[in-house]
């Protein structure tokens, strides 16, 4: 994913206005998708147990529930929601964005932050962790798709899209109104080509994939320090390369704990991968 692409999404993340909503309440209008709720139950489930294992770094009994200040604690002593020092994806670098970078992922992380809620007890678990994605899914991909669909029959038009692209300075619409920015952004979404963003294509894959890769950082960052064999406050090339051994040059010289996350986040996507499934618990 280019970083402007993310960088507008860290956006996305950060000025949502349906965080007070309640997203149940949204959909109340629209007819049943049982197809979108599948989907939204799969994704869930299965980012939701990705965050939740990550928690598990910390949990010293393996009752599966951990306290929700002791997760926020361990982050945030990795760099979670302070702006970074570390290494930048180099797309932000060359746009003369590495500032810009590191503040909106602070800014992400504090939204996360916000965003997770214990049980009664404060405490955290699997449940919480597929709850947290089910909401973030809702408010962030679902409802604002749900607040376009005026006509409440779970599928945008172009004319209902358009509303969100609105007409900008120089821009000259066709004479069925719409500008080109409108009908390539109305084109992007509705896959199937059928002229219509149905319910299941309100699943952006693009947002979608990035609210996997936050999930994964985050679990991947819980879980560094067991990679810390010396207990020197970093992980070194070394230490990394006992469980990516295949990496080679795409390993940082060394990763400082504190700064942990900047430096996760900076690696390939692929090595997130190959990271937690080294680091987390398997099923
Ligand atoms: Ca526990
Ligand atoms: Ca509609
Ligand atoms: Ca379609
Ligand atoms: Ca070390």
């Amino acid at each position: 994913m280019n970083i402007i692409n993310k960088l507008s999404l860290v956006a996305i993340f950060a000025t949502s206005t349906l965080q007070a909503q309640d997203p149940s309440k949204l959909l109340e209008s629209m007819p049943p998708m049982p197809e979108l709720e599948v989907q939204i139950n799969d994704l869930s489930e299965k980012t939701g147990t990705l965050i939740a294992k990550g928690w598990m770094a910390i949990d010293e009994d393996g009752d599966g529930r951990v306290p929700m200040k002791d997760v926020l604690k361990s982050l945030m002593g990795k760099g979670f929601a302070r702006v970074g020092e570390g290494p930048v994806p180099a797309e932000a670098e060359q746009q003369g964005g590495a500032e810009a970078y590191l503040k909106g992922m602070a800014e992400m992380d504090k939204t996360v932050a916000k965003r997770l809620k214990g049980d009664e007890d404060g405490m955290l678990g699997q449940k919480e962790g597929v709850e947290l994605f089910k909401t973030a899914l809702y408010e962030l991909v679902i409802g604002p798709k749900a607040i376009l669909d005026t006509n409440h029959d779970a599928k945008l038009s172009l004319e209902e899209v358009a509303t969100s692209i609105p007409i900008r300075k120089g821009e000259t619409p066709d004479e069925e109104g719409f500008t080109e920015r409108q009908r390539k952004g109305f084109a992007r979404q509705d896959t199937n080509k059928d002229g219509y963003i149905s319910s299941l294509e309100w699943l952006d894959p693009m947002t979608l994939h990035f609210m996997e890769e936050i999930a994964e950082i985050l679990a991947i960052t819980m879980w560094i320090d067991t990679l810390d064999t010396d207990s020197d406050g970093a992980v070194s090339k070394q230490e990394l390369a006992t469980v990516l051994p295949e990496a080679g040059d795409n390993l940082p010289e060394s990763i400082p704990l504190n700064q942990a996350i900047t430096y996760i986040r900076s690696l390939p996507h692929d090595l997130h991968h190959e990271l937690s499934a080294a680091l987390l618990p398997t099923d």
